[in-house]
């Protein structure tokens, strides 16, 4: 009889009679139902605009978007440091960079703190690492991990596995499939009486790039659209931003063109139109890649009966300059950069085919699955749970300003530090290491950031008001006041 009621009890919960045998610490209480695995799938420089349920004009991802069909889609979320390795760390420990230490990519991450798997694991999670890492130390907090060292390779990667770190042992094939091979064969052996949290991190669509030979006969002889801005003038920005090496027509490399050298006499606009096609047929096609192996997890997830279980989440450490303002590379705070493509679906708890506006940031990643996986989320994490936005309700006080810091110069691409405020329709700058100088942006008017109006009459009561908020996050967040920067020369890692 007590049985009995206790199945009735978890039918109303939507839990079958098979998981009603199970402990009850498996049940999330968030949801009420089983504990969700977590399948988190990152990729590395893959801008929202080159995903065609994004509204991509370049090129389509019928995977990604099947993805955002059966889930909800967030237009507006945000990293908060528009760089690789600081972007995974919040990401592992829901903190912006002046806490979690990775401030920048020459940095090596703490693996003693705090982070999303260790919180995840006394929960009864199981946990694995698998793909691009990045931080330089050994992977910390998976009972799994097999990560490629520093940016790893396209063609035959290396791979650091635990147990064995940090010497390496190499793979043959292609990256991106090699990747979702063994993300796919975590999860194939997984213990299906645990919940897991896979963090399946690509290596693409990361410069310099390397399509799959089959995915480059794709794009060899297409004409990519061009991007609106791709002969930006700067005209009436700030220093940083004419100073930047981050241009097609000046800086970039020919390993970024496929090894191409681009003819003598090609000269100004044509040698930027030239160096755009190139430079977005390799990229384009590695992001053909992923969006094939997203379908191929996709399959599998439905196939193995994981699927109604299993959070997936797709997204982007940051997004990327597609010739936007004449660059290639990330880091400004501008939209194609600070953007992350988000998509999510949970059967049966995130309503099919949504598409959502509200704020959603890097750091908010962690205190989300935790939230979904009933685990109490510490005082310390600064991200919020964005849970409600899922199930499709928006708390009332839900963040109406996100606050960035990029923190990286000197180095690759010489873009100076700054910090920023972007509400849904303005966007303030304040560029601080080696100039001093600001940058607004009305987004409704202006959303190619085309206008800095920091000086327009009519914006200053705005630009005050909005200064003061600005302070108010730094304050929020704990940082402290930024001064500018040492100027000399330093190594950095690559990109
Ligand atoms: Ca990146």
């Amino acid at each position: 009889m007590e049985i009995k009621t206790r199945r009735d009890f978890l039918k109303t919960l939507g839990v079958g009679a098979v998981a009603a045998s199970l402990p009850s610490w498996i049940y999330s209480c968030a949801t009420g139902k089983r504990k969700p695995n977590i399948l988190f799938i990152m990729s590395d420089d893959h801008a929202a605009h080159a995903i065609s349920c994004y509204g991509s004009k370049i090129n389509a991802t019928p995977q990604l978007d099947r993805l955002a069909s059966e889930g909800m889609r967030f237009d507006n979320c945000f990293c908060t440091n528009g760089i690789c390795a600081p972007s995974r760390a919040s990401i592992l420990t829901g903190k912006y960079n002046h806490l979690n230490g990775m401030l920048d990519n020459k940095l090596e991450f703490d693996g003693k703190q705090q982070t999303l798997p260790k919180l995840l694991k006394p929960a009864g999670y199981q946990t694995a690492m698998i793909g691009k890492w990045h931080l330089k130390s050994e992977p910390t907090g998976f009972d799994y991990y097999k990560v490629l060292p520093g940016q790893g390779k396209y063609f035959d990667p290396l791979f650091q596995i635990n147990g064995n770190w940090p010497e390496t042992t190499e793979e043959k094939g292609y990256v991106t499939d090699i990747i979702t091979d063994e993300a796919i064969q975590f999860m194939r052996n997984a213990d299906s009486e645990k919940p897991f949290l896979l963090m399946c991190h690509h290596k693409a669509p990361h410069r310099p790039w390397q399509p799959d030979p089959k995915h480059w006969a794709q794009f060899k002889d297409r004409e990519i659209p061009e991007p609106p801005t791709l002969f930006d003038d700067y005209k009436g920005k700030a220093s940083a931003v004419k100073n930047a090496e981050m241009t097609l027509e000046r800086h970039m490399h020919p390993l970024d063109t496929g090894g191409v050298i681009a003819p003598e006499n090609l000269k100004g606009k044509d040698l930027v139109r030239w160096r755009y096609q190139l430079y977005m047929r390799n990229y384009l096609a590695c992001i053909a890649s992923i969006d094939d192996n997203i379908g191929r997890i996709l399959d599998f997830l439905k196939t193995s009966g994981l699927e109604e279980n299993t959070i997936v989440i797709y997204t982007s450490d940051q997004g990327f300059f597609l010739g936007d303002h004449g660059w290639f590379d990330k880091r400004f705070m501008y939209e194609e950069s600070l953007q992350m493509p988000l998509i999510i679906r949970y059967p049966g708890v995130v309503p099919k085919g949504q598409v959502n506006e509200d704020m959603a940031l890097n750091v908010d990643f962690a205190p989300t699955f935790l939230d979904f996986a009933g685990v109490e989320i510490p005082t310390d994490i600064q991200g919020e749970s964005f849970r409600k936005i899922l199930q499709g309700r928006t708390p009332k006080n839900w963040r109406q300003s996100a606050y960035y810091h990029y923190y990286e110069y000197p180095a690759w691409h010489m873009v100076d530090a700054h910090y920023g405020i972007r509400t849904k329709r303005y966007k303030l700058i304040h560029y601080y290491g080696y100039t001093d100088e600001w940058e607004f942006f009305d987004l409704q008017d202006d959303p190619q950031e085309m206008n800095n109006c920091y000086h327009s009459p009519e914006y200053q009561d705005l630009i005050k008001k909005l200064k003061i908020e600005l302070y108010q996050l730094q304050a929020y967040y704990n940082v402290e006041k930024p001064v500018p920067m040492q100027i000399e020369k330093s190594e950095t890692s690559l990109f």
